[in-house]
């Protein structure tokens, strides 16, 4: 497997071409018209067009990602995350093209896709699955009579779904039917397959996920749990490991339960399972069957390289541990950055990066995809890359995270960094009393508050770059200037160590 095409783009393209080099393995990046500059593209050994920005014409053209891939000579395709990820047909294409596909077979994919599957095949491998169906309801007498007997409140979900969609809360019966009607009619637009299914409604759960590793030999290890609470519209935006609810003994029965999970579907690869967590009981929720974007927390607690291990499982490599020998050091977190103005209910943000100045130090890591200079559109999930830190302990992780997102500076497009400043900075995000409903439950987070340091900082810095920006615009392009070197810009004057921030 000397070459991998990476089906992707972003801060995930980023991360697997640096696995790739680190194991000699040649990297074959894909890009749109609105990537030909960027840094996937750029650190690849080699970079191909797929075709214009829109993921239609570019990122989800199986046709000509496969075009590419045959006229690279790829050995293997990466789908990353998203996009075509867990789509089993480009899984199939990829191998009856006689490439090797970096993730789980075809078949796996389609049975942890059906989501009322799935959750037959837990409970015959004996893994607790949320009390309710594991076959669709057949219509709205049958969802109005199962309800009857679980007890409210139910919620009704899209058996072809996942991600939220289809979803439907019933907190009674006069609401019973209407719920129904309407998550069959979401999932059939969305999914083309309107069967709905039943669950009991965990009123405050945590969303808590276990990492599962195989290989092609029959091995399966679990790498520990993620808790992944803070989320909003199911789009997650902090993630740490370990979680601050896990006693060990609940640890070790959700490791147990993920990895009897993994292998009821002979899983290969990376995996995860996810759970709700509620009252000191868990349940199988669905499982994922791609690297997914919170996979540093796990990385920095265990010392294993995700990516790494997904390329070495492909290209057939045994797992070199025994579950004992996972073991698991301090506490990491993760900020997912994204361009949205938390202020503006997460209103996508747009512009070109006039400045980007990352953070570093010990114990923190940015995985990014995106460098000063680079437009930032709306064609794309807005994630611009992660700040993930590792410290011995919880605490010791928040105080790092809160002096890493200090120092983050990016001039060009809003970013939510105010926002995870702002939960760092949380009493119940800081005690560990976490939900899928902590942002409900504190709407302050995504108030203006009254102008911070940094904030104003920041503030300060734009305009400065842009009258920089504007002057160098209208000004007469410079000879040299009479003391040698360049004239301090304004930047540099406002921001050097003994400048003082205007
Ligand atoms: C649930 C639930 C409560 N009770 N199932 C959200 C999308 C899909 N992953 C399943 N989801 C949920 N299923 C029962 N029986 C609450 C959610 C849920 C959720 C789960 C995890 C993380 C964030 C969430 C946000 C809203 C709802």
């Amino acid at each position: 497997m000397e070459s991998v095409l990476i089906a992707n783009r972003g801060e995930i393209a980023v991360r697997i071409i640096r696995a790739c080099r680190e194991l000699g393995i040649r990297s074959i990046a894909v890009y749109s018209d609105a990537d030909a500059d960027a840094p996937h593209a750029r650190l690849a050994d080699e970079a191909w067009r797929l075709g214009p920005a829109p993921s239609s014409e570019s990122y989800l053209r199986v046709d000509r990602i496969l075009d590419v891939a045959a006229r690279s000579g790829a050995a293997a395709i990466h789908p990353g995350y998203g996009f075509l990820a867990e789509r089993a047909p480009f899984a199939r294409a990829v191998t009856e093209a006689g490439l090797v596909f970096i993730g789980p077979s075809g078949t796996t994919i389609d049975e942890m896709g059906d989501k009322t599957r799935a959750r037959t095949r837990m409970q015959e491998a004996g893994v607790p699955i949320v009390p309710g169906t594991t076959e669709p309801l057949s219509d709205a007498d049958e969802a109005e009579e199962v309800a009857a007997s679980m007890g409210y409140p139910v919620l009704l979900k899209a058996a072809a779904g996942g991600g939220g969609k289809g979803m439907r809360v019933a907190e009674d019966p006069e609401k019973i039917r209407r719920s129904f009607e309407a998550a069959a009619r979401e999932a059939e637009s969305a999914f083309g397959d309107g069967s709905i299914y039943i669950e009991k409604y965990l009123t405050r759960p945590r969303h808590i996920e276990i990492q599962v590793l195989g290989d092609t030999h029959g091995n399966v290890v679990h790498l520990g749990e993620r808790e992944c609470s803070i989320q909003r519209r199911h789009q997650k935006l902090v993630e740490e490991a370990p979680s601050p609810a896990l006693d060990p003994e609940t640890r070790r029965r959700m490791g147990e339960a993920a990895v009897t999970a993994a292998r009821a579907v002979d899983y290969a690869g990376a995996g995860t399972i996810e759970f709700l967590w509620q009252d000191g009981d868990f349940y199988f929720l669905e499982m994922n069957t791609r690297i997914q974007v919170e996979h540093p927390v796990t990385e920095l607690i265990t010392g294993i390289d995700l990516v790494e291990w997904q390329l070495r499982v492909a290209r057939g490599e045994r797992l070199p541990w025994s579950q004992d020998e996972i073991t698991f050091e301090g506490h990491a977190i993760e900020c997912r950055i994204t361009s949205e103005n938390p202020d503006e209910g997460f209103l996508p943000s747009t512009g070109r990066i006039r400045h980007l100045e990352l953070p570093g130090g010990p114990g923190v890591r940015w995985d990014g995809g995106v460098t000063a200079g680079m437009e930032v559109g709306l064609h794309y999930d807005p994630l611009l890359g992660k700040l993930i830190v590792w410290a011995p302990t919880r605490e010791g992780a928040i105080e790092r995270m809160r002096r890493a997102l200090g120092e983050f500076a990016l001039v060009g497009v809003d970013t939510c960094v105010t926002f995870h400043s702002r939960v760092m900075a949380e009493e119940a995000f800081r005690a560990g009393d976490l939900s899928i409903r902590y942002l409900e439950e504190h709407p302050e987070l995504t108030r203006a508050p009254e102008r911070t340091d940094s904030e104003l900082r920041l503030a300060a810095a734009a305009a400065v770059l842009l009258e920089e920006e504007r002057r160098r615009e209208l000004a007469p392009p410079r000879i040299g200037s009479g003391s040698g070197g360049r004239a301090r810009s304004d930047w540099q004057r406002a921001f050097s160590p003994h400048g003082e921030a205007r």
